[in-house]
């Protein structure tokens, strides 16, 4: 059993340059709550007043999903999560030596204490907990597993694994998560940062080791280059675990667009699975297979989430491509159009023939085709 936590109202909103409006994001946790995510992280409240305001909208929508706010191990975060009405709070603190020694210049003992005050509080009023060692996976084991364990005796809910700086490879993860499963009994959440581009491969690696609860944001926005998109990993988990959980996949194309134009963040074109070359097809032989069974060069059909095949017309195309290209375009054609385009095609220096080209050589026909002399 695994379940995903999306992050996108507040890791997301940590991108650079990105703000979210009230409105924008009561429409994200709508489309993310209809997609079936099973968390929600829907912002640290003490930041502004308006995230406050936009948490506790959020939590009283009567969503599927729970509500989780994320917050210091501070009692004032707490009860302002208190306030929202959420269902969980998201403590984090680092334990590592080099954090406790230059930042907050505490003891390992004494940041532990301030740590299990704030969760046994949390609990205390009724909520459910996860705490983060923030930065987890380049903590030192031993204060790793002392903080958890006195976590686990105050009652916290869940540990996440944080990945904060995307130090792991996914071999790593795998035996990382094993360890402390091995030397633990609570269930584990996992969040990884992307600077290597891994984020996926080490979230898919931490569910393979045990983890049960996966931190994504849609189009994997978040600090400096973010994190695990949701796409990429529901994908993963569904082509090669067979997980669905009702997740609605079709809609993840629409999902990413809002974001994308919420965000101002373009989605490039090879973006996975969201992305405008996603479903494209182009060298000529690809395009005959494909054109028989699209599973020869497409891992899941694009129809799964949403999307549609295209095929691309330019010099390394073959004569499938122009009779797809023509039955798009509802247009019929001889035998020797066909070859026409196609050698219009094969001799096209720059970028692929577009529709337009197309159009105007079946317009340009009577007026001596101008465009293909
Ligand atoms: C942050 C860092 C964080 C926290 C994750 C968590 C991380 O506060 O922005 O609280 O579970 O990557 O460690 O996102
Ligand atoms: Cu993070």
């Amino acid at each position: 059993m695994v379940e995903i936590l999306d992050t996108t109202l507040r890791e997301g909103e940590q991108t650079p340059g990105v703000t979210f409006s009230v409105e924008e994001k009561l429409t994200i946790a709508n489309l993310l709550d209809d997609f079936g995510v099973n968390i929600i992280e829907a912002g640290h409240p003490v930041v502004t007043e308006d995230i406050y305001n936009t948490v506790k909208l959020i939590s009283n929508q009567g969503f599927n999903a729970d509500i989780l706010a994320h917050c210091r191990a501070k009692k004032e975060d707490i009860n302002s999560a208190i306030s929202c009405d959420v269902d969980w709070v998201g403590i984090f603190f680092c334990v590592s030596n080099k954090r406790l020694n230059q930042q907050f210049k505490l003891d390992l003992e004494k940041a532990i204490e301030q740590i299990t005050n704030t969760i046994t509080y949390a609990k205390d009023h009724g909520l459910k907990v996860r705490y983060t060692p923030e930065d987890t996976t380049r903590t030192e084991y031993e204060n790793l597993i002392k903080v958890s364990r006195a976590a686990i005796e105050s009652g916290v809910d869940r540990i996440s694994i944080a990945d904060t700086v995307g130090a792991m490879t996914p071999i790593n993860m795998y035996n990382f998560v094993k360890k402390i499963k091995s030397d633990l009994n609570v269930d584990l959440n996992v969040h990884c940062h992307n600077d290597l581009g891994l984020a996926t491969a080490n979230s898919l690696a931490a569910y393979e080791a045990g983890a049960t609860l996966i931190d994504v944001t849609v189009n994997g926005i978040g600090e400096r280059v973010g994190i695990t998109s949701l796409s990429e990993i529901c994908l993963a988990l569904n082509c090669f675990y067979q997980i669905n959980h009702n997740w609605k996949l079709n809609k993840l194309t629409e999902i990413s667009q809002t974001i994308s134009n919420y965000s101002g963040l373009n989605i490039p074109p090879n973006m996975p699975i969201v992305g405008e070359n996603a479903f494209s097809h182009k060298a000529g032989l690809h395009v005959s297979a494909v054109v028989n069974d699209p599973s020869h060069y497409e891992l899941f059909p694009a129809e799964l989430v949403g999307r549609k095949r295209n095929f691309i017309l330019d010099k390394m195309s073959g004569i499938h491509t122009v009779r797809k290209k023509l039955e798009k375009l509802k247009l019929e054609a001889n035998k020797d159009d066909l070859e026409k385009i196609l050698n219009y095609a094969k001799q096209k220096r720059k970028g692929m023939v577009t529709e337009n080209e197309i159009l105007n050589f079946f317009t340009n026909q009577e007026n001596e085709n101008i465009m293909f002399q």
